[in-house]
């Protein structure tokens, strides 16, 4: 059946200061020159475009121990989160395209300032949960959901740009899939914090449809909160999605990542969605780019009700001869 009552938000946010590699700031232009607009709207979704955010320049943005431009990505969260929160008064699930993993900042702190409680679903290698202190990069794309976790605020020192961010997610409303790169200090804050991880292991053990079933399960065992899936798409395999900062062999296979959108789609609690790392400048090939690129888009279009057994409108009609 048809969705017109779902609408997007799509909000782009061509930011790379989280990690090293330039490049990943051209995924939001990427990913709607692919069509996603028009392929939402053909679906049946409404779509409003806001744009792409832009970013100030920090001038003396130096390392704060480790930790690297932290000014920045301070500053372009809390930018970001002004944003995401409009979205969502304006009352459409919200699309960040990122942009690095970072953004997952502001994009989630947007998003419970404006509906409160949230569940995260996170779609990823990595488990981007180290402190500023555990990171042995200095990468804050490595560390967004430290700064989010009301368990971890004591742990986690305010870089600078990063006082307005509150803590606003618990350890119990969060769960990984796809994970196969952690760190060591993560790993102990995983457990220290019982977070549920379905890592690359799960997966293989449960497969994908009971992986999401205990997802759901795990989640909506108190109140159903609204979901926002982060999902980076160096979750999904190399040999699927190469254009992408750090790839990781052994992922997810095409056919999972877009069984995961389709799963939190039909459970009507999808309220905001990030899709990050796409970087055309770490494809080796043009084909590797457009690989990533329309996996990406169809995932957004899995989390807009696209089914792949086919949507019609309820108003189809069939043509009389
Ligand atoms: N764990 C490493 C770090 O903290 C690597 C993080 C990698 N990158 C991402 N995030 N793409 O998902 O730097
Ligand atoms: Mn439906
Ligand atoms: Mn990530
Ligand atoms: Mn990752």
């Amino acid at each position: 059946h048809h969705h017109q009552e779902r609408s997007a938000g799509i909000i782009g946010a061509p930011f790379s200061k989280g990690q090293p590699r330039g490049g990943v700031e051209s995924g939001p232009d990427l990913i709607r020159a692919a069509g996603l607009l028009q392929r939402l709207q053909e679906q049946g979704c409404a779509v409003k475009d806001y744009g792409n955010l832009t970013f100030e320049e920090v001038a003396d943005d130096e390392p704060v121990g480790r930790v690297k431009r932290a000014r920045a990505v301070g500053g372009a969260n809390q930018r970001l989160s002004e944003a995401v929160r409009a979205v969502k008064k304006d009352g459409h699930t919200s699309v960040m395209l990122g942009g690095d993993h970072s953004l997952a900042i502001g994009s989630i702190h947007g998003h419970s300032a404006a509906v409160g409680e949230l569940s995260v679903v996170w779609v990823d290698a990595h488990a981007d949960i180290n402190t500023a202190l555990t990171s042995t990069t200095g990468n804050i794309h490595g560390q967004p959901m430290s700064y989010l976790l009301h368990e971890l605020h004591a742990k986690v020192p305010v870089l600078p740009n990063f006082s307005w961010v509150k803590p606003c997610v618990s350890a119990k409303d969060l769960v990984y899939i796809g994970l196969r790169d952690v760190d060591p200090g993560e790993h102990y804050i995983l457990e220290l914090l019982g977070v549920k991880v379905f890592s690359m292991s799960e997966v293989d053990k449960l497969g994908v449809a009971r992986v999401m079933e205990e997802t759901c399960d795990y989640l909506s065992t108190r109140v159903k909160k609204p979901i926002h899936l982060s999902f980076d798409i160096d979750a999904i395999d190399p040999s699927v999605t190469p254009a992408t900062g750090t790839p990781v062999v052994g992922g997810l296979t095409y056919r999972e990542g877009v069984y995961i959108t389709e799963h939190l789609c039909q459970t009507g609690l999808l309220s905001g969605v990030d899709l990050v790392e796409v970087n055309p400048l770490r494809g080796q090939t043009e084909q590797d780019v457009q690989s990533t690129v329309s996996t990406a888009v169809d995932l957004l279009l899995g989390c807009f009700g696209r089914r792949r057994e086919g949507n019609h409108p309820t108003d189809y009609r069939l043509p009389e001869p």
